[in-house]
């Protein structure tokens, strides 16, 4: 599908279009256009009103079929421009719901995306429909508002079905915790932006071969493996963080987090490929939703096969300042990972990791 990407900044602020790129990549889309505008919001089209039509030229240009906004859009705005552009619009937490429903892999993370995807629409189905019948059925307000109502329980419900089985599912990996916290098993949780090579890592650690990939949210559904060796600790790999998640998502992916939460120790995987205040920013979105936790966090700076050594040198430096151990690797190409797991073993069974070795 060939798209338009839009973006709306606050003046002063950073862009996240190049973010929506690679999101978009995700998905196959051909990017065939960009366009940025610096600007407090429009309340009816979000941008200016000369800017929708410059959008509209270029969608007509490119015979683009979509335009996505790294802004969050209300239904109305959505509305309004997909009236003034004549293709579809939508913003980037849609593009990441579509991500997550394509990957969407095991019943869970079915269950899981349906009901991010509900939560998301449940604020917004009376307004959509309003809109829609405002401009083409003026007459049937009535009787439209009866069936939105109709429609709008039916979600709620739906959404309540979900929560249970979701609760459900919950329980059983609850379960398993606490089994394998009794058969005294350690749980490592990788944790990390999305595409900082946590599943590498998990494979490397554990001789695994779960499915690794170039592109944002690869991995959906958690796995957890024993560490190579006959060691009691076992490495989990839940879903990677992004920027701005809507809290409607992190509820929906709550039980997968958990994993992360109840962990005896979070390696926070971090890709050192990027330039320092890429790496900054993705720790900091990481550690803020980690904060309200109790947890014990080791920072794995990877990917240090393609760093220069003197930008390296210079990446631990600043890293280093955070209060965290910062252990440079390679999940990849396996430089250092022997240092790693002394310190993990040693995060996760103190004194004792030494009597044992
Ligand atoms: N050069 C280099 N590339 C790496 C290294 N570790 C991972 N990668 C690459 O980084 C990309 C992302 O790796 P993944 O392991 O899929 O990352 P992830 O954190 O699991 O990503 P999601 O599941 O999508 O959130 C892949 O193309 C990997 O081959 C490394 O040590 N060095
Ligand atoms: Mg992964």
């Amino acid at each position: 599908m060939r798209v338009v990407l839009v973006e709306r900044i606050t003046p002063g602020e950073r862009s996240n279009l190049d973010e929506l790129e690679a999101l978009a990549q995700t998905l196959d889309y051909e990017v065939v256009g960009k366009l940025v505008q610096s600007r407090v919001p429009d309340p009816a089209f979000h941008i200016g009103r000369g800017k929708v039509v410059e959008v509209a030229e270029l969608v007509k240009r490119t015979r683009a079929e979509r335009v996505i906004f790294t802004n969050q859009l209300t239904p109305s705005q959505a509305f309004n421009l997909y009236k003034a552009i004549g293709v579809e619009v939508i913003d980037r937490f849609q593009l990441i719901l579509e991500i997550f429903a394509k990957r969407a892999g095991s019943p869970e993370a079915k269950l899981q995306v349906e009901y991010a995807r509900l939560s998301y629409e449940l604020p917004r189905v009376k307004e959509r429909v309003r809109s829609l019948m405002s401009v083409e059925q003026p007459g049937l307000r009535g009787r439209g508002e009866y069936e939105v109502d109709i429609y709008f329980d039916m979600i709620r419900r739906r959404m309540a079905t979900l929560r249970k089985k979701l609760e459900s599912l919950a329980e059983v990996r609850d379960q398993r915790r606490v089994k394998r916290r009794r058969g005294g098993f350690k749980l490592v949780a990788l944790a990390g932006y999305t595409n900082a090579g946590k599943s590498t890592l998990l494979n490397t650690l554990t001789d695994s071969s779960v499915e690794v990939d170039d592109r944002f949210f690869t991995t959906l559904t958690s796995r957890t493996r024993a560490i190579k060796g006959s060691e009691k600790i076992l490495v989990t790999d839940p879903v990677g963080f992004i920027d701005g998640l809507p809290p409607w998502l992190v509820e929906a992916f709550k039980a997968t987090l958990e994993d992360i939460y109840f962990a005896d120790l979070v390696v926070l995987v971090v890709d050192g490929r990027e330039t320092l205040p890429e790496i900054l920013r993705k720790l900091k979105v990481s550690l803020d939703i980690l904060r309200d936790h109790d947890l014990r966090i080791v920072v794995a700076l990877n990917k240090i096969d393609v760093i220069p050594s003197e930008e390296l040198e210079r990446k631990m430096e600043i890293l280093g300042k955070i209060s965290r151990p910062v252990i440079p690797i390679s999940a990849k190409e396996k430089i250092n990972i022997g240092g790693l797991l002394e310190v993990i073993r040693q995060e996760v069974f103190g004194s004792q990791a030494l009597c044992s070795q």
